[in-house]
């Protein structure tokens, strides 16, 4: 079937319907949503107002008020039934993400997948939320650390993985003992809305399990730009989630600071790989092309910049470049094609802003170019574009949420870490090396600057067990997993006297 003959609308009903949602609640409201697969039209949801928003605000600080009271692990038993939704659902929401972001079966399927392997994470968490116990200079105490709930946690999410990462913020927090609070992108509500009653599935479930919880736990709020104003502002949410671009990082991150509320930011990537004289060019390739290509380029752990050894550089190149030309685009929801649609014409435009911008800079485009436009004229699919460029310049220092890859030759080792770190952002990065000086330098201290850094694999497709986020311009936010649970909590330090003396600290006397 062409593209232009493809109707998604029956799709999203049947994943509705299967999810128990009425068609009210998605269509005849104001904020119309497109599948980037056609161009078409495939919802119209409701939009809450500022005002309702702040009132849901009001209601979600009074069931974290409860739910703080329910022990860690029992809280940890709702997530489990979360995970367990999420299993009966994925085919279903993986769909559904493809249908609205335009991932590949596989990777609308894989998003789900992470936000099962994060409940799974979040249940053991839930017997684990532990503090230290330190030693004391006084006689007869006992100083330790206590971890709490905070509150009612905002978490906005970006068009890219409108799913998991509310899920990553969700459910450490709820275990933690929060409720939450979520403004999806204005792209990518549907995806949202079917979250949201896999979530009131699994809390039915825990009810009627006679566990006791809190209505409002987690609230979605539909809604543009005002809306997560609303919730950056508000005085009972003391941590907002925040993932995006730079631009919104910078507009958020002062406004909580303002306030003295906690932000957790996830912003722009730039990232970058070095391909050494030692590489395994195979794997280099296949590493490079995922990271690269993968997710048309929409990732924010994308693979942006290739620094390739002089010695290795016109073996890799080429064959990079083949890869480019012979990559399969198109449906995404048909198997054999690797690279889905962009999400839409701004980012198309962007795109091509970028390869002008490349070109004067004195790069060599490679692809680039609209491809499948006679079947959808409404939908955006590029032929993934690979530039060599002389250095390091213009729209190379910048994110462009697209498939574009900056190729760059190099024959100094230091040379190649000093342009790596040398750019505003700082999330994930790679080396392809089998040198072991190399691989350990980059690791190093004095080596990456990003907040993940790995040696022979891309700097894409992170597994929900280490943290989560990166350096410089990226906001310094960690998620998902090791100890990223603690952003999501409020340390007491706690000193207990069991003696019968009142010994000061620092030697202090005051003998009233
Ligand atoms: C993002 O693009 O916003 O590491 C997050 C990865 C995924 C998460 C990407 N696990 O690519």
């Amino acid at each position: 079937m062409t593209l232009a003959n493809l109707d998604l609308t029956q799709d999203v009903k049947k994943i509705f319907s299967e999810l128990g949602i009425k068609p009210e609640s998605y269509t005849g409201g104001t904020l119309a949503v497109r599948s980037p697969i056609t161009g078409q039209e495939i919802g119209r949801l409701p939009e809450i107002t500022a005002t309702d928003a702040a009132a849901a605000i009001e209601k979600a600080h009074a069931a974290f008020l409860e739910w703080r009271l329910v022990p860690a692990p029992k809280r940890g038993e709702l997530v489990r039934l979360l995970g367990e939704e999420l299993r009966a659902s994925k085919e279903a929401l993986g769909r559904l993400v493809s249908i609205e972001v335009g991932k590949i079966t596989s990777e609308g399927l894989g998003e789900v997948q992470e936000m099962i392997d994060i409940c799974d994470f979040a249940v053991g968490l839930s017997r684990q939320l532990y503090g230290l116990t330190i030693a004391t200079e006084r006689a007869d105490h006992r100083m330790m650390e206590t971890w709490h709930p905070l509150g009612a946690i905002g978490i906005i999410s970006a068009f890219n993985f409108p799913v998991a990462v509310w899920s990553w913020n969700a459910a450490l927090a709820l275990v933690c003992g929060n409720a939450t609070v979520w403004k999806p992108s204005e792209k990518t509500p549907l995806t949202a809305l079917a979250t949201q009653a896999i979530f009131e599935r699994a809390l039915s479930r825990y009810v009627a399990e006679r566990n006791t919880a809190p209505e409002n736990l987690s609230t979605l709020l539909i809604g543009g730009r005002e809306i997560g104003e609303v919730l950056v502002d508000h005085e009972k949410v003391p941590l907002v989630s925040a993932t995006g671009s730079t631009a919104m990082g910078r507009a958020v991150g002062p406004r909580l600071a303002q306030r003295f509320a906690r932000s957790l930011l996830e912003l722009g990537g730039n990232n970058a790989a070095i391909v050494a004289p030692t590489a395994d060019l195979d794997l280099t390739l296949r590493g490079v092309a995922f990271a690269a290509m993968g997710t048309a380029g929409q990732r924010c752990t994308t693979l942006r910049r290739l620094f390739v050894h002089d010695s290795v550089y016109e073996t890799l190149v080429p064959r990079l470049a083949k890869a480019y030309q012979s990559v399969t685009i198109g449906n995404p929801l048909e198997g054999g094609n690797l690279v889905g649609p962009l999400i839409d014409k701004a980012a198309f435009e962007k795109m091509q802003k970028a390869l002008e911008a490349a070109k004067f800079a004195g790069g060599k485009v490679t692809g680039g170019e609209r491809v499948n436009q006679d079947n959808a004229a409404d939908a955006y699919y590029v032929r993934p574009a690979i530039i060599e460029m002389p250095t390091q310049t213009g729209p190379v220092l910048e994110e462009t949420f697209a498939p574009i890859l900056y190729v760059m030759k190099y024959s100094d080792f230091e040379d190649a870490l000093r342009l790596h770190n040398d750019v505003p952002q700082g999330l994930s990065s790679s080396i392809f090396t089998n040198d072991m000086r190399e691989a350990e330098t980059f690791l190093s201290d004095r080596g990456s600057d990003c907040g993940i850094a790995n040696v022979n694999i891309g700097p894409s497709g992170a597994e929900i067990g280490g943290a989560f986020g990166g350096e410089k311009e990226t906001g310094g936010g960690r998620e998902s997993g090791s100890d990223a649970w603690k952003a999501y909590m409020r340390r007491a330090t706690n000193t207990l006297n069991y003696g019968r003396t009142l010994p000061l600290a620092q030697g202090v006397k005051f003998d009233v």
